[in-house]
Formats: structure tokens, sequence, C-alpha cells
């Protein structure tokens, strides 16, 4: 058991954690982290560096206690269609089960995203025997609307394959569109009642411009990367995901969740390490950003922390931008 965490500082030290998905389930904050392996292997722009393992499961009663690690929820060995790089998670609850959702590498090499289910959010989590059909790439996260309905976001660039999936079959030699081509958007279905698969096909979300034109592929201040997350505050959706290349969170806003999204700003700046991936949540009356720098290992870009900070919005619902480092 770790120490109450400080905002700006890693929520544990005693294992490499990255992607935190946060969570209030049954009244604490569950946080669904990637769990980063401590190695020297290959660093590349396939992330084969990012060769994780298994998933653990942090949790907190508030910010002023101490951070639990519930232990190893879901191993590799155990998910008989993957083969490796257990990337970033998510969870979700519905129908009485606590669900996980995760990306890994088939046994083609293909990422595709699976689903895990246990009672407790703390799991273990217990593996369907194969991915969601239909799924691919990378990042899944899972917005339970108030309506009860259930829509999985998902994608990521370069190792991600996202620009591997663009006319829906995957092609090893598809590539990103041109620099003045709109670029590719995160991806969006909506899951079935048992969350197990997709219901409908797999769209594609466009984000725009103020005027309404879409971001370009050229535009990497701007465009989307991998990571998105949806969180919905007073009647709008807000999708924000990682500029990647950039290296920035950034945010688009809609009345639907499926899109279009409009642009709207910076939420964070670059911090250590190349990746830059986060989540947010409200708990009790405030909202929280979580995200993961490389400061632990003193930059290593595969050996991560998972840090949280305040999020605050202006009162005409824009974020504030946050200086991971302030002061
Ligand atoms: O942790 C592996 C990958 O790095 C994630 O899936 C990406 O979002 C990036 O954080």
């Amino acid at each position: 058991m770790e120490k109450a965490p400080k905002q700006n500082q890693p929520l544990v030290t005693h294992i490499f954690t990255a992607d935190p998905s946060a969570h209030v389930f049954e009244g604490r904050l569950y946080i669904y982290p990637s769990h980063d392996l401590d190695h020297d292997g290959a660093s590349n722009d396939n992330g084969d560096q990012y060769a994780m393992e298994d998933y653990h499961v942090l949790s907190m009663d508030d910010f002023d206690s101490p951070v639990v690690d519930h232990g190893e929820v879901l191993h590799l060995r155990d998910i008989p269609w993957a083969s490796k790089q257990l990337w970033a998670p998510d969870a979700a609850y519905k129908n009485n089960i606590y669900y996980l959702f995760f990306p890994a590498r088939d046994h083609d090499g293909n990422f595709r995203i699976g689903v895990a289910t246990s009672a407790s959010p703390a799991g273990p989590f217990n593996p369907q025997p194969d991915y969601i059909p239909g799924s691919f790439s990378i990042d899944p996260a899972v917005l339970v609307d108030d309506d009860n309905r259930a829509y999985i976001y998902f994608g990521g660039l370069w190792g991600g394959q996202l620009e591997k999936w663009s006319t829906g079959t995957f092609n090893p030699n598809g590539k990103e569109p041109a620099a003045d081509e709109p670029a590719l958007g995160p991806r969006v279905a909506l899951l079935s009642e048992d969350m197990l698969s997709f219901e409908g096909a797999v769209q594609e979300i466009s984000i725009v411009d103020e005027n309404g034109s879409p971001i370009t592929a050229g535009d990497e201040d701007r465009r989307f990367f991998e990571g998105p997350w949806v969180h919905k505050y007073n009647g709008w959706y807000y999708l924000s995901y990682s500029t990647g290349t950039t290296h920035k969170l950034v945010y688009a806003v809609s009345r639907n969740p499926m899109g279009p999204y409009t642009f709207k700003g910076t939420i964070l700046t670059p911090v250590i390490g190349w990746t830059t991936h986060h989540s947010i949540v409200q708990f009790r009356d405030k909202w929280y950003l979580f995200y993961h720098d490389s400061s632990l290992s003193e930059g290593v870009n595969h050996k991560r922390c998972v840090k949280y900070t305040e999020l605050r919005y202006n009162e005409d619902g824009t974020i504030q931008t946050i200086d991971p480092y302030p002061g």
C-alpha cells in the first residue's frame, strides 16, 4: 500500500504504470492502468518497447487515502487469442458486472480488443475466449451513457495500426492520409447489451475545426493520434485524445456521442516521455485528469508513472490548459 498521492506526483512507485483509465465505482476511485515492464529491449515506432504482460488495478477511497494495488488481475497467459502487448485498458460497469476492455496483438500480430469480466471492480478479470468480432487497433475507452447505452471508442496510429484499417479491412501497407487530407479519426461502436460485441457498424469519428472543416492529417497539433476518451459535462460530449508526434492532450466537443466533434483546445501540454495518455473523471464535486509521464524512470519512454491533477472548466465549458510541471 502506497501513501496518499500528491497532485502531479506518481500515484505508485513500486511498479511502472501508464495509460490510466479512472472511474468511480462503489463510491471509490479505481484506476485501470497499463503495467509497464522494466526491460532494455528494442525501442521503435512500432511500439515494441511497450511489451506489457499483465494488468494491475489501483484504487483509493479518496485523494487523502493510500493507494491500494490490487495486484495482477489479468495476465497474457490466460487470454487464448492474445500473443503480446497488453496496452491501454478501460473498465465499465453495467448489468451488475465489471468489464475490462483491453487491446493486445492476436496470433497474427494484429491488434484486437478483448473483454474480461469480474464481479468486483478490483478484479480478478476473466477473459472471453476470443477478441470482440470486428475489433481492431488499440486504446479502447467505454462510455456508459445516461440512457444506459454503452459506446466503445478506440484507435491509434503507427504501432496501434489504425492507418492499416482505413478501408475497413487490414492492409499491411496502409498509410496515413496526405497532409492536406482529413486526418484519420478515432473509431466508435455501440456495444451490445451484454457488452461483449459490437452492435452495428464501427464508425469513424469526424473532428472538425471551428468552421466545420475536417482537421487535416498534416495538422499535427490537432489531429487524432491515439488514446481517445469521452466524458460528459453539462450535456456535451468531450472527446479528448493524444496528438502523438506533438505530445499534447487535446479535446473536441459534440452534442452527439458519435460526433462530429468540434476541436476546442489543449488540456495538457507535453510531459516527459514520448507518449501522453489520460482519462477524465468526476469525483464528488470536482473533476480530475489522470495522466502519465516518464519522470519515475528519468525519461525512459516505456517506463512510465501514473499521476493526477485537478481539471477546471471555464464558465463557457472550455477546459483550462494544464501544465504538468507547475511552479
Ligand atoms: O501503453 C502503450 C501505448 O502507449 C498506449 O496504448 C498508447 O496510448 C500509448 O500510451
